[in-house]
C-alpha cells in the first residue's frame, strides 16, 4: 500500500470513529505523547558489558541459541537506532548497569556517571530519555542468592553502595536529558524451601532501602521504584521483596511501586491491581511483559492482557501517571525482531485502547445499561483499528506497514556475517 491509500484509510475509519464520538486525531497525538522505555537486555540477552563471562543467575534466564546479538556497546547502539526507526511513539532507554560503557575495568560498586556519558551522547541523538536498573544478579556477590537482605553485613553493604550510585547515575540521566530517569530496584533474594524466619530478611531489605533512599540527590529528576515478584527459579518458596513488602514499603515511605505482568499468579489479573494502586499512589511502573506457565519473559504480544492492561490505564486516566516499561528476553529468536514485535505491540494496544469511546460507555455503566456496555466493546473489537495504527505510524515516519520485516531482513543479513566472523 502507498502513502496516499493510507491517508485514504484512515479518512474512511476517522469517519467510522467519529459517529461513535471517538477523535482519532487526537488519539493518535496522546499515543505519539506516552513515552515506552525500551529494555537494552533484550539486545544481548542480559549479558552486559562489565562480566560478561559471569552467568545469569537471579531466577531469571534467557534461553535459545539465535547466533546474533550485540557483542559491545557500539553494537548494541546500532542495533537500538535500527529498532528505535521501527517503532511509532515517544522513545526512552531502560539501561541496567552492567550495561556501563567505559574503557575502565571496573565492578558494579565503582560505577559513576561518567561511565554511562556515551549512553547519554546516545540518548541526545536519538532525542530520548534514559532509565536505569542497578544490578544485583549475575555476580559472585550475588551467588548466595542474598542481596540487599542478606543476612551478612558485608554483602547488604556492597549492594546499598551499588544502589545508591546507581540513583546518582539517574540523577546525571535526569538533569542530562531534561526528563526524569525511573531508577527501578529489583532484587533476587530469597529462599528455594520454606524458611522458618520470614520476617527478619524483610526488615533487613526495608533497612537497605532506606539507606540507599537517605542518600543526597536531587529528586527531582529521579523515580525511585522498586519491583515486587512472587517466585523465581530457586527462590520458589519465598522471596523477600513480596508484593505486599514493597506495597507497604512505598506508600509508607513514599516511594514508586513497579508492577511485572510476569510477577503474580497465572490467574492474577494484574491489570486490577493498577487502579486499587492509584487510589493512594502518585506514580506507577510497570513491566509489559509476558509469563507462560512461569515468569518466562516471552516477547510481548496483543493479547487480551496486554489489550486489559492499557485499557484499564486509558479508561481510568491513569496514563499519565503510569510509566511504560518492557521487560523480555527471548533468546530463540533475532533480538532485533524480538523487540520490535514485542514494542510495536505495546503501542498497538495503546492505540486501540485511545479508539474507544470511553465516556459513552461509562455513561451506560452509571446507567446500569449493561447490554450496550457489552454490545458496544464486542462491537468496537471490528472497527478499522489497523488503519489509524498505519497512519499513526505513517505520521512518526516508521514503517506502516509489513515492510519492516525486509528491512529489518536486510540488517540482520549485513551485520550477522560481520558478527559471526
Ligand atoms: C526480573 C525482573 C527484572 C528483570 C530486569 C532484567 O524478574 O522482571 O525487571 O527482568 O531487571
Ligand atoms: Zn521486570
Amino acid at each position: 500500500m502507498n502513502k496516499k491509500e493510507i491517508k485514504e484509510r484512515y479518512e474512511q475509519a476517522k469517519k467510522a470513529y467519529a459517529k461513535i464520538g471517538v477523535d482519532t486525531d487526537g488519539a493518535i497525538e496522546k499515543a505519539s505523547s506516552i513515552p515506552l522505555s525500551i529494555h537494552c537486555w533484550q539486545g544481548d540477552n542480559i549479558k552486559g558489558f562489565m562480566h560478561p563471562d559471569e552467568t545469569l543467575s537471579g531466577g531469571i534466564q534467557v534461553t535459545g541459541e539465535y547466533p546474533y546479538g550485540a557483542r559491545n556497546p557500539k553494537e548494541l547502539r546500532e542495533d537500538l537506532h535500527q529498532v528505535f526507526s521501527m517503532i511509532p511513539g515517544k522513545k526512552k532507554l531502560n539501561l541496567h548497569a552492567i550495561y556501563a560503557d567505559t574503557d575502565d575495568s571496573i565492578d558494579v560498586n565503582e560505577i559513576e556517571p561518567k561511565h554511562f556519558s556515551r549512553w547519554v551522547d546516545f540518548a541526545k541523538e536519538e532525542q530520548i530519555g534514559l532509565d536505569f536498573n542497578p544490578t544485583l544478579f549475575s555476580h559472585p556477590k550475588a551467588a548466595s542468592g542474598f542481596t540487599l537482605s542478606s543476612n551478612k553485613k558485608e554483602i547488604r553493604d556492597f549492594w546499598i553502595d551499588h544502589c545508591i550510585r546507581s540513583r546518582k547515575i539517574g540523577e546525571y540521566f535526569g538533569k542530562e536529558l531534561n526528563q526524569k530517569s525511573v531508577v527501578n530496584i529489583w532484587i533476587p533474594d530469597g529462599f528455594k524451601d520454606y524458611p522458618i524466619d520470614r520476617l527478619s530478611p524483610r526488615k533487613r531489605l526495608a533497612e537497605s532501602l532506606d539507606r540507599i533512599y537517605e542518600s543526597d540527590i536531587d529528586e527531582s529528576h529521579v523515580l525511585d521504584t522498586v519491583e515486587s515478584k512472587l517466585f523465581g527459579i530457586g527462590t520458589e518458596a519465598y522471596t523477600t521483596g513480596s508484593y505486599d513488602f514493597y506495597l507497604s514499603y512505598v506508600l509508607d515511605r513514599n516511594k514508586t511501586i513497579c508492577l511485572d505482568l510476569g510477577h503474580f499468579h497465572q490467574t492474577e489479573d494484574v491489570f486490577d491491581k493498577i487502579p486499587s494502586v492509584m487510589v493512594f499512589s502518585d506514580e506507577l511502573l510497570l513491566h509489559i511483559s509476558r509469563p507462560m506457565r512461569w515468569d518466562s519473559d516471552h516477547v510481548v504480544l496483543m493479547d487480551d492482557v496486554l489489550q486489559r492492561t492499557m485499557e484499564t490505564l486509558v479508561r481510568n486516566d491513569l496514563l499519565d501517571r503510569t510509566h511504560l516499561a518492557l521487560d523480555f528476553f527471548d533468546g530463540s529468536i533475532s533480538p532485533l525482531f524480538a523487540w520490535t514485535i514485542g514494542s510495536r505491540n505495546a503501542q498497538k494496544a495503546l492505540l486501540r485502547a485511545l479508539l474507544e469511546p470511553v465516556k459513552m460507555l461509562k455513561d451506560m455503566e452509571n446507567d446500569g445499561d449493561y447490554n450496550h456496555r457489552l454490545t458496544w466493546t464486542e462491537e468496537l473489537k471490528t472497527y478499522p483499528f489497523a488503519d489509524v495504527f498505519a497512519y499513526y505510524c505513517l505520521k512518526n515516519d516508521v514503517p506502516y506497514d509489513d515492510a519492516w520485516i525486509k528491512q529489518l531482513d536486510e540488517y540482520e543479513k549485513r551485520n550477522l556475517q560481520e558478527r559471526r566472523q
